[in-house]
Formats: C-alpha cells, sequence, structure tokens
C-alpha cells in the first residue's frame, strides 16, 4: 500500500467503526421525535375540546395558531414604582460651651456645625425604586470643641430613576377612629432631567456660642427638617402599548426593538411595564412601553388597572393593541375592544384623550380570513365614528410583517413636524440637471432669467451711459 494511502484508509475505517453507529443513534431520535409530534396533534385537538376527527377550518386555525415556540421563561426583575419613605436631615451641632469668639479666632469653637440636607437625585442608571431604602438619615453637625469649629455635617444624596414625583405626605389635622393621624400627600416636584436634584429635607444650622459676640446675638442648634414622602414613578416614554391580555404586546415590543422578556399563551405573563428604544437613522429615538393587560374597569383599579396606566402619564401618543386573529369564537367586537381600551384610559386620565392614537392589529400571519376582515372593518367604522382617519396597522410580530409601516406611523404621530428618515438616493442623471441639486457646471435654461433662460441667447447690450447734467 502506498503511504499517502494509509491515513485515509484509517480515516475510512474510523468512520465505519465509530461515526456510523453515533449517526444511526441520532436518526433514530430524530425518528421518534417525528413520530411523538404526529401524535401530539390529536392530542392538542383532544385539550382543546375538538372531540371530531375532521375538525372545521376555524378550529385548525386555532388549534396551530396556538402552537407555540415560547421565549425562555425570563425572569422579569422585580419593579416598584410607588413608595413612601422617611427622610429626616441632620441637626445642627452645639458651639463649645462659654466659647470665646475673638477677631483673630473666626472660625473658632463659638460655632456648630451644620446639619446634612437629604436631597434627591435623578438619574438614568436605575429603573425603579427597588433599592430605595424607607428611612434616611442625613449626618448631623458636629459640636464645636477645643479650638475648632464643628464639622458640617454630609449630605445624604438619593439617586431615584427619571420620571420620579415627589410628593410630602403632610398631616391633615384629621385621625382614624383608632386616633392615627391622616397624612394627605401634596405634590413637591418631578424629575425630567438627568442629575436634577432636589432637596427634601434641610439640616438644621449650627449653635453659636453665647459669648461669640459682644452683642450677645447667640443661636442655639436647629433641628434637621423631617419630611414624610412619597415618591411615585411614571416612566419616561414616547409611546405606550395599551392592550388586553395576550394581544401579543410583548411580542411586538420583542420585534420592534431590542427590549426582550416573557412572552406566553397565558393570561398575564407581563407583570410590569417594559421600555424598549427604537432607534432611527436620523438619531431620532422613541421609546416604546409595553405594559401589562388592561380589562374593563382597569380606571378602578380593576386588576391594577390604575398602576398600569399610569405609565401612560408621560407618554405622547398611544397604541391600541388587538389580537385580529380571533377567529369564529370571538366574544368580543374589535371595535368594541379599542374604545374600551381607549375609554379605560380617558377616564385614569382625561389628558389621554387629547393624545394622538393608532390601533395596531396583531398576530395577522394566521391564515384565516378574519384578520383582513377585522382590520378593515375597523378601519371604516373608526373613520365613520371619529371623522378623521385613524391610523390601523395589521403586523406580525412573529414573520416582521408590518413593522415597518407601524414604526413609520409611530414616529409620525409623536413627531409630525419632522421630516421622515428616509434612505440615501442614488446618484441619478435626471436629478443632477436640475438646479440647486448641481454637483457639475450647469448647462441648462434658468427659469429665473425669464426669455434669455437659454443661455446661449445673448444678453442686450448694456444701456449707454446718460451724460450727467451738471447744475
Ligand atoms: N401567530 C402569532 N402568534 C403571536 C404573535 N404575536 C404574539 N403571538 C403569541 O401570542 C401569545 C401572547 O403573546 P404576548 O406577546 O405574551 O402577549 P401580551 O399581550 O404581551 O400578553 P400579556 O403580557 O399577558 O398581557 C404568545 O403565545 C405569542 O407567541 C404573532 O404575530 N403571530
Ligand atoms: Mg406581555
Amino acid at each position: 500500500m502506498p503511504r499517502a494511502l494509509a491515513p485515509a484508509l484509517c480515516l475510512r475505517c474510523y468512520s465505519r467503526a465509530i461515526l456510523a453507529p453515533q449517526l444511526r443513534r441520532f436518526a433514530d431520535a430524530a425518528a421518534l421525535a417525528a413520530r411523538e409530534r404526529a401524535d401530539e396533534l390529536p392530542e392538542r385537538a383532544r385539550n382543546k375540546g375538538i372531540s371530531s376527527a375532521d375538525p372545521s377550518p376555524g378550529q385548525v386555525v386555532e388549534l396551530f395558531g396556538t402552537e407555540d415556540v415560547e421565549s425562555f421563561p425570563r425572569l422579569q426583575k422585580p419593579f416598584v414604582d410607588r413608595i413612601w419613605l422617611s427622610a429626616k436631615a441632620g441637626n445642627g451641632g452645639s458651639p463649645a460651651p462659654n466659647a470665646n469668639r475673638r477677631p483673630h479666632l473666626p472660625t473658632g469653637p463659638g460655632y456648630g456645625g451644620h446639619g446634612g440636607n437629604v436631597i434627591l437625585k435623578a438619574t438614568t442608571q436605575i429603573e425603579s425604586f427597588l433599592d430605595v431604602p424607607e428611612k434616611i438619615n442625613a449626618e448631623h453637625g458636629g459640636d464645636g470643641h477645643d479650638s475648632s469649629r464643628g464639622k458640617s455635617g454630609k449630605d445624604y444624596v438619593l439617586q431615584v430613576p427619571l420620571g420620579t414625583i415627589i410628593r410630602e405626605r403632610v398631616f391633615s389635622g384629621e385621625r382614624t377612629s383608632e386616633g392615627r393621624r391622616i397624612f394627605l400627600p401634596q405634590f413637591r416636584y418631578q424629575f425630567l432631567r438627568h442629575e436634577d436634584t432636589y432637596i427634601v429635607a434641610r439640616g438644621g444650622t449650627g449653635g453659636i456660642g453665647p459669648k461669640s459676640f459682644k452683642k450677645g446675638d447667640s443661636r442655639r442648634p436647629t433641628h434637621g427638617q423631617r419630611a414624610r414622602l412619597e415618591l411615585e414613578l411614571r416612566l419616561m416614554n414616547d409611546a405606550t402599548l395599551v392592550g388586553m391580555p395576550n394581544a401579543g404586546k410583548t411580542s411586538l415590543l420583542a420585534a420592534l426593538s431590542r427590549a426582550h422578556t416573557r412572552i406566553g399563551p397565558e393570561e398575564f405573563s407581563t407583570t410590569r411595564p417594559h421600555v424598549g428604544v427604537i432607534k432611527f437613522r436620523d438619531r431620532v429615538e422613541i421609546r416604546l412601553c409595553d405594559l401589562p393587560g388592561l380589562s374593563e374597569g382597569a380606571h378602578e383599579d380593576k386588576l391594577m388597572g390604575r398602576r398600569i396606566l399610569r405609565h401612560t402619564y408621560r407618554s405622547r401618543a398611544l397604541a391600541f393593541v388587538v389580537n385580529v386573529a380571533r377567529g369564529e369564537s370571538s366574544e368580543h367586537d374589535v371595535l368594541a375592544e379599542v374604545e374600551m381600551l381607549r375609554e379605560e384610559a380617558i377616564r385614569f386620565d382625561p389628558l389621554n384623550a387629547e393624545k394622538p392614537w393608532m390601533v395596531i392589529g396583531t398576530k395577522c400571519d394566521l391564515l384565516h380570513r378574519d384578520p383582513l376582515f377585522h382590520l378593515d372593518s375597523l378601519f371604516y367604522r373608526l373613520r365613520a365614528r371619529y371623522g378623521a382617519e385613524v391610523p390601523v396597522v395589521g403586523t406580525s410580530s412573529r414573520f416582521g410583517l408590518g413593522l415597518t409601516r407601524t414604526v413609520r406611523i409611530l414616529r409620525q404621530l409623536i413627531y409630525p413636524d419632522m421630516l421622515e428618515a428616509r434612505p440615501r438616493l442614488g446618484a441619478d442623471p435626471e436629478l443632477q440637471r436640475q438646479p440647486k441639486v448641481l454637483h457639475g457646471p450647469y448647462l441648462g435654461p434658468l427659469p429665473s432669467l425669464g426669455e434669455y433662460a437659454d443661455p446661449r441667447t445673448p444678453l442686450p447690450a448694456p444701456e449707454p451711459d446718460v451724460p450727467k447734467l451738471t447744475p
């Protein structure tokens, strides 16, 4: 045997002896899985309550529609958007007893240090009040001692997410039947910019010793302020997806942006709001917020409706998401569902009535006539009812249909005056020949010159100079 063939033969032996049995095992496993999948269909049909051997087309659609490759169950990070906390600023320090202050001792023991303030600071780095402590105490000012002035206490700076509203809980003067005081919240401030700060409790001033001044205006140290606060987070976003449970909101957000969380066939798979960012090539950004599902009565906090709707407060447009592939067994009309959702949003906050809105029909990939029928009827009935054209888009998050149109409409709703981002136009000789888009010498007629538009027409000779009359 020639030497060069030896390794090749060895490889063939190896593949026969070791690889072939392994491949056979793989093939057997694949065949078994395929057989199991084929057996599964009647099982799923039975679970859905379909008993006959030949299900109707509607039932088939429903059956295949729920068949799913679900996302891996993702942990949704706990989210806290409303808390109560008590803040206490530091007290002022006492001066050293009987200390003397002289002109050559301007910062001597006659002074106590000032107490630290409690300051809230907005940041984009955190998203909720999860790690905010319930009690905050700033440092007290130090007492004056020996020959030195008391040290001022350090400020306590608490970072809170952007979109936080600060309310102070003020004693209303009334008590409950058990004698507990009733506090009512009063608005103080809201954070809309990164690194914005607000002092919620001021530290006390340090005391001045009794013999500090000859005129005797000594001062006792004062106490730091105490504040009972209520912090509420209303997320910063440009548009919100509002819809019933299982309408496909999270799938849509995941298809449109990089935000990704639990998507599942069960209702209320989303338990907290998520914000995804859509970035355009001209650096415009749209923050889209996905909310948990809403149901009728949400404005009365049914199924935590008010706590969900609070995040629509800062959005500039609302997108109502409805599942248009609802098959034959749909209980509700699509238009009724859209109107119910809008009504709930408006009842929660009347400002929502003035926001531009659109309707997004989801799951249009399901092979059924219903998506088209529902979308069509929605568009015409909305137009008849509201006079203006309400944008209605059909989408499929699973197959990426209608997403560009959705994004374009959202952008038009949020930034109606801004030009739309268009791909750059290729070099077109026709374009280059028009005035104002010249890239080379322009040789055509210039319309502004009127009858001398053609450059070959000689311009008229200048008027002969008229001799000036001398006085
Ligand atoms: N066929 C199809 N199924 C979809 C589409 N979008 C979502 N689904 C399915 O619909 C189900 C619900 O999707 P989600 O995105 O979790 O719906 P949701 O509105 O966020 O639901 P909640 O968070 O519970 O309110 C999941 O089983 C998805 O796989 C789609 O475009 N086509
Ligand atoms: Mg969801």
